[in-house]
């Protein structure tokens, strides 16, 4: 723990630097993860978790629900964000402020100032689930970064360049590792690789990832 100016004592910020743009921020969600989780909750009763389809056909392996202004939708018609749950036709639930206040605190620790976003897409893994490489590019100002929370059982994130044929760089992802990616990281390829078996004391048997955007 370390004293500021004004006496208080706050956690130390384990910031590891993984290339120009992108920053992990260890733990970061850590005191907050029991909140985030009951909002979790509480965001996918209104609006469940489903298995969406891609453009070719297949059911993701994650499942996935969102809050916000915006969510993103992927069906046979393509990928996109809209403003209502496609499974209701009802607007998207709100974004809570546990979730808002935390992304607002991580954009500013990785130094990007006045990130409001509008969208958070609630990813769940189960063991077998993964994401293959992708680029987040279906939002609109990309000068605006992605804060991406993981709550829950560790699970080997894979970063990599700008084209998908670059070899991904492995990072360890575990409860609470908050990351920052914006300036040049914004673009870059990534996925994560299959979950494993586990089980944690406040997910069971699941990683939940919450990524925070500002899709217009
Ligand atoms: C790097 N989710 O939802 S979060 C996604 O663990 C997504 O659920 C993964 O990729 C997950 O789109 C990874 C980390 C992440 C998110 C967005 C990025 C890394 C990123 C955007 C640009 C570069
Ligand atoms: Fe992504």
């Amino acid at each position: 723990m370390t004293q500021d100016l004004f006496g208080e004592l706050s956690p130390e910020l384990i910031r590891e630097h993984l290339m120009e743009g992108a920053v992990v921020l260890r733990q970061f969600a850590l005191a907050d993860a029991e909140w985030l989780l009951n909002d979790i909750q509480r965001v996918t009763t209104q609006a469940p978790f489903r298995h969406m389809k891609t453009p070719g056909g297949h059911a993701m392996s994650a499942a996935m629900s969102c809050c916000g202004d915006q969510g993103w939708v992927t069906d046979t018609r393509g990928y996109r964000y809209q403003s209502e749950d496609p499974t209701s036709g009802q607007p998207w639930p709100a974004m809570p402020e546990s979730f808002r206040n935390l992304a607002g605190k991580a954009a500013v620790a990785a130094g990007f100032e006045g990130f409001e976003p509008d969208a958070c897409l609630i990813n769940r893994y189960e063991p077998g689930a993964k994401m293959g490489l992708h680029q987040d590019k279906d939002e609109q100002d990309f000068s605006q970064p992605i804060v991406s929370v993981s709550l829950g059982l560790p699970q080997v994130f894979q970063f990599g360049g700008l084209k998908r044929n670059e070899r991904p760089v492995r990072v360890p992802l575990a409860h609470g590792d908050v990351v920052v990616w914006g300036g040049p990281a914004r673009l870059r390829y990534h996925g994560v690789l299959t979950l494993k078996a586990g089980d944690h004391p406040l997910t069971g048997v699941c990683r939940y990832n919450l990524t925070f955007r500002k899709a217009r």
